[in-house]
């Protein structure tokens, strides 16, 4: 087995040699004492070199290395009163791994604000920040628990294509790419082809995975390229069946999180909150009226839109919720999956609203082959494009509904972050390509 680097915080006072093994993050030349400060993934140690006491080139070359230089130093373990975790290291060795030149883009513990951009341009030096890897740790413990929590609900786990040959989400948002000499396109979600599996018995499906979108908004929670949990199961009675699986994923990784992300919190200085199940379910209608009652001035159809979102959010939050549905949405304002409320103008669609902010969508889904077939052409579109999909409802489809959520919204509502791409290692938005 490969060593791993040790953990600095597994480093103990009777240890008496060891190396270690990080990047220099601060040194402090006093005269007859120089201190460097040496990070890892998991903390940081101090290497104290009382000018007698160390070899001459030694103490040269650890006082004049540059920030952010990655060393292994090799040294006796002493104790101390002046450090918070109780010791120091005296150094009889270092070996010079990678030295940093100078100036930094930016800093890694200067308590000067950096702008956003500056951090996402040198993204690589942001994420030496024990706050910003926290987040992704988090990210990464939520993606677990969502697994752990879909399997244990019969759930399989499945990875559909995102080279496709047709949207599900509309065309304003496709990105279109060339495909050895015809279009093709990036995949929006895993819509179709999660439907299409319900057909054959894998009837509790569950994906995760990137979805493409060429949003042409610059906001705080839109970026062209996202990773979507979605799930769609078969043999449900009605939409509020999926709620109620959505609501168990949420809590379960609500309380997951809480449990064992517990250091990340704490170095983000944020706590879960967790809201007790169920989660309210308010109707469009409902949520009209409170729009209006604001002032909003909407028309029934009309999307709520970030606003309309914002003002039933900051009115359910009066009410100690963070978290709960909006229900029955205009059929016409939504994709021709989803199955129409017959003899009203509504739909048996919802969202998932978090403190304001839609994190997911879904529904019950149209699975009458030929009610499927009118919807896709009410809508405006041929259904001979969606052969491919509507094939999977003509020999025996069974009623199903499902949802898609945005993970990186999840994770940036339950950590309360201001920017969507605070959640996202390397975003990807209209003008940000690159790194
Ligand atoms: P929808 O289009 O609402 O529904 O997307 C589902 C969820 O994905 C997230 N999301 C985004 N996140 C960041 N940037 C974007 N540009 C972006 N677009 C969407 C949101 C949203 O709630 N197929 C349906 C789901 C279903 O019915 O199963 C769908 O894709 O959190």
């Amino acid at each position: 087995m490969t060593a791993l680097n040790r953990d600095f915080s597994t480093i103990k006072v009777d240890d008496g040699i060891v190396t270690v093994k990080g990047w220099i993050q601060d040194t402090r030349n006093l005269g007859g004492i120089s201190f460097v400060q040496l990070r890892d993934r998991f903390g940081v140690l101090q290497i104290t070199m009382p000018k007698k006491k160390i070899e001459e080139n030694l103490f040269k070359t650890l006082t004049t290395l540059p920030r952010e230089t990655v060393v292994a130093i090799t040294g006796e373990v002493k104790e101390s009163n002046q450090t918070a975790n109780g010791l120091e290291i005296i150094p009889s060795a270092v070996e010079i791994y990678s030295e940093a030149a100078t100036p930094l883009p930016m800093g890694v513990i200067d308590k000067v604000g950096v702008e956003m951009d500056t951090r996402l341009n040198n993204r690589f030096m942001d994420l030496r920040k024990p706050e910003t890897r926290a987040i992704f740790e988090l990210k990464s413990l939520m993606v677990r628990l969502i697994v752990e929590c879909m399997e244990e609900n019969g759930f399989t786990q499945v990875y559909t294509p995102k080279i496709v040959g047709s949207g599900a989400e509309g065309g304003a948002t496709l990105f279109q790419i060339e495909y050895f000499g015809r279009p093709a396109y990036l995949a929006q979600s895993p819509q179709l082809y999660k439907q299409m599996l319900m057909s054959t018995g894998l009837d509790r499906v569950f994906e995760l995975g990137p979805a493409f979108r060429a949003e042409k908004s610059n906001t705080n929670r839109h970026v062209t390229e996202f990773i979507s949990f979605d799930g769609e199961f078969c043999w449900i009675k009605d939409q509020v069946e999926v709620m109620r699986m959505i609501e168990t994923v949420i809590d379960y990784v609500l309380r997951g999180l809480a449990e064992r992300g517990k250091k990340q919190l704490e170095i983000l200085g944020k706590e879960i909150k967790i809201q007790e199940r169920p989660y309210p379910i308010l109707t469009y209608e409902q949520c009209l009226k409170i729009v209006n009652d604001a002032g909003l001035g909407l028309k029934d159809g009309d999307d709520l839109g970030t606003e309309g979102e914002k003002i039933v959010g900051e009115y359910m939050a009066k009410e100690g919720k963070d978290l709960y549905f909006i229900s029955e949405y205009p059929e016409i304002a939504k994709p021709f999956y989803i199955m129409e409320k017959d003899g009203t103008p509504y739909s048996y669609s919802f969202d998932l609203d978090y403190k304001g902010q839609e994190i997911s969508s879904g529904g019950q889904r149209e699975h009458r082959f030929d009610k499927l077939v009118a919807r896709i052409a009410k809508l405006g579109l041929n259904p001979d494009d969606f052969t491919f999909y509507t094939d999977a409802f003509k020999y025996g489809m069974p009623p199903h509904g499902g949802w898609g959520i945005g993970v990186d919204r999840l994770i940036t509502k339950m950590l309360d972050l201001p920017n969507i791409r605070e959640g996202i290692l390397f975003p990807r938005d209209m003008s940000r390509l690159l790194p």
